[in-house]
C-alpha cells in the first residue's frame, strides 16, 4: 500500500516527506496505523550520523501510538481496532532475558532490529523500488508501519494518541528509571543532569516516590520554571556558577556529601562523570540514561567506585513494555502523571523538520506529529 512517511535518506540531511510503499504484515506481524508520534532526541542523534546503528535510507521515529489495522498469521494477542503503543524494547516473555526477570532488555528480535530489519531479515518499506530500513523496530514517522506482535503494548481506547505516544519513550524512560531501575526511596536527594524530554520525567518520577530534594542541572535557563512545576526544588546552571567553581563540588556541598541518586539525561560523557562523582560516598547510585555518540567513552577514578558509588544504566526506564506501558497509560488517565504540559508543539508530518530545528534551539520540550 502507499503510505506517507518522513524518510531519512542521508545522515545529517533534513527528512524528506513523500509517498512510500509498505507491504502487509507477515506471520507474527501487525499493520498499525500511526496516529501520533513524539520527536525524541535519539531520533536526532541517529539522523546526525553519530549512531553506530544508524542506517540510511530509513524511516525514523520510535515514540508512537496508533490502531491495529490487520494482523498476520499466528497473531493471537491483538486484533484490528485495538489501540497500541509500539515498543522499541519488546517483551516476548520467552527469551532468556525476559525469563530472567532481571532485565527488560528482551533479546528475541534485537539482532534484526539493530540492522533495521523485521525478524525474518527483510524490510516492509520501499521507496522508488528500493528497500528502506526500519528504525528501532518502530518507524513511527510514517502514517502506517508494520511491527512484530511482541513489540506492541495494547492500551485502553479512551487514551488520546497525541499524549500517550510520549509513553512510547520519554515518559516511561524518565519515570521508569526512577521507579524500576534506580528504585529511588522516599526522602532521597536526587540530582538530574539535563531537564529536557527525559529529565523532566525523571523529576516527575522522583516527585512521585516522595524524594526530599530534587536538584536539576541544565545550561538552558528556560528549563527551570517547567522543572519546578514538575517537582524540582533547586536549579543549577553550571554556566552561571562562580568563576572556578566546580559543579560536582557545588552539589556535594549543597547536599552534605552528595546525592543519594543522580541521573544523566543528556548523553554527554563529561556530565556522566559529574553525575557519578556527585553521588554520595558509600551509597550513591548514578544512572546513565543519555545516549552518547560512536567512539565516546566514560571515565572516572576507580576510587569513586571503590568508595561505594555505583554506576548503572537504564534503557526504556527498565520497563517491560507489554506489561508496564498499559499501566503507565492508566496513571496518565487517572491524573497521576502529567504529560500535557510537556507537550509544547504539534506539527503535521510535512513540517517535521521544524520540530528538530526547535529541539536544536532548545525550544519547548516535546513536539508531537499528528497524522
Ligand atoms: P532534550 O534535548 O529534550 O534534553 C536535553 C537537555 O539537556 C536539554 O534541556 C539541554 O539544555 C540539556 N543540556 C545539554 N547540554 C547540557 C550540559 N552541558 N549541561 C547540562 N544540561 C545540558 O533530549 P531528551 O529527549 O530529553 O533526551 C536526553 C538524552 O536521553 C538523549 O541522549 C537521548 O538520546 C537519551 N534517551 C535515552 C533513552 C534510554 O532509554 N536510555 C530513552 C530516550 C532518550
Ligand atoms: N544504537 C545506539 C544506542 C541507542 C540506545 O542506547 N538506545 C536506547 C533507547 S534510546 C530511546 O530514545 C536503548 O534502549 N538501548 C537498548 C538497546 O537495546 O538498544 C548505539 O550507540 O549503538
Ligand atoms: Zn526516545
Amino acid at each position: 500500500m502507499d503510505i506517507k512517511a518522513a524518510l531519512a535518506l542521508e545522515a545529517g540531511k533534513p527528512l524528506i516527506v513523500d509517498t512510500v510503499q509498505l507491504e502487509g504484515p507477515k506471520a507474527g506481524e501487525v499493520l498499525v496505523e500511526i496516529k501520533a508520534t513524539g520527536l525524541c532526541h535519539t531520533d536526532k542523534y541517529t539522523l546526525s550520523g553519530h549512531d553506530p546503528e544508524g542506517i540510511f535510507p530509513s524511516i525514523l521515529g520510535h515514540e508512537g501510538a496508533g490502531i491495529v489495522c490487520e494482523v498476520g498469521s499466528g497473531v493471537t494477542s491483538l486484533k484490528p481496532g485495538d489501540h497500541v503503543i509500539p515498543l522499541y524494547t519488546p517483551e516476548c516473555r520467552q527469551c532468556k532475558s525476559c525469563l530472567s526477570q532481571k532485565t527488560n532488555l528482551c533479546t528475541a528480535i534485537r539482532g534484526t532490529q539493530g540492522k533495521g530489519l523485521m525478524p525474518d531479515g527483510t524490510t516492509r518499506f520501499s521507496y522508488q523500488g528500493k528497500p528502506v530500513h526500519h528504525y528501532m523496530g518502530c518507524s513511527t514517522f510514517a502514517n502506517y508501519t508494520v511491527m512484530p506482535e511482541i513489540a506492541l503494548a495494547k492500551i485502553r481506547k479512551d487514551a488520546p494518541f497525541d499524549k500517550v505516544c510520549y509513553i512510547g519513550c520519554g515518559v516511561t524512560t524518565g519515570i521508569g528509571a526512577v521507579l524500576f531501575t534506580a528504585k529511588v526511596e522516599y526522602g532521597s536527594t536526587v540530582v538530574v543532569f539535563g531537564l529536557g524530554g527525559i529529565g523532566l520525567n525523571v523529576v516527575q518520577g522522583a516527585k512521585m516516590v516522595g524524594a526530599g530534594r530534587i536538584i536539576g542541572v541544565d545550561i538552558n535557563p528556560k528549563r527551570e520554571a517547567m522543572a519546578r512545576q514538575f517537582g524540582l526544588t533547586e536549579f543549577i546552571n553550571p554556566q552561571t556558577l562562580g568563576k572556578g567553581e566546580d559543579v560536582v563540588q557545588h552539589i556535594i556541598e549543597l547536599t552534605d556529601g552528595g546525592a543519594d541518586y543522580s541521573f544523566e539525561c543528556v548523553g554527554n560523557p563529561t556530565l556522566m562523570r559529574q553525575a557519578l562523582e556527585c553521588a554520595h560516598r558509600g551509597w550513591g547510585i548514578s544512572t546513565i540514561i543519555g545516549v552518547a555518540g560512536a567512539g565516546q567513552e566514560i571515565s572516572t577514578r576507580p576510587f569513586q567506585l571503590v568508595t561505594g558509588r555505583r554506576w548503572i544504566g537504564s534503557a526504556f526506564g527498565g520497563a517491560r513494555g507489554r506489561t508496564d506501558v498499559p499501566k503507565i497509560v492508566d496513571w496518565y488517565m487517572d491524573g497521576k502523571i502529567n504529560i500535557d504540559d510537556l507537550i509544547t508543539a504539534h506539527l503535521p508530518l510535512e513540517r517535521i523538520n521544524e520540530g528538530f530545528e526547535m529541539m536544536e534551539r532548545g525550544e519547548g520540550i516535546r513536539t508531537i506529529v499528528e497524522y
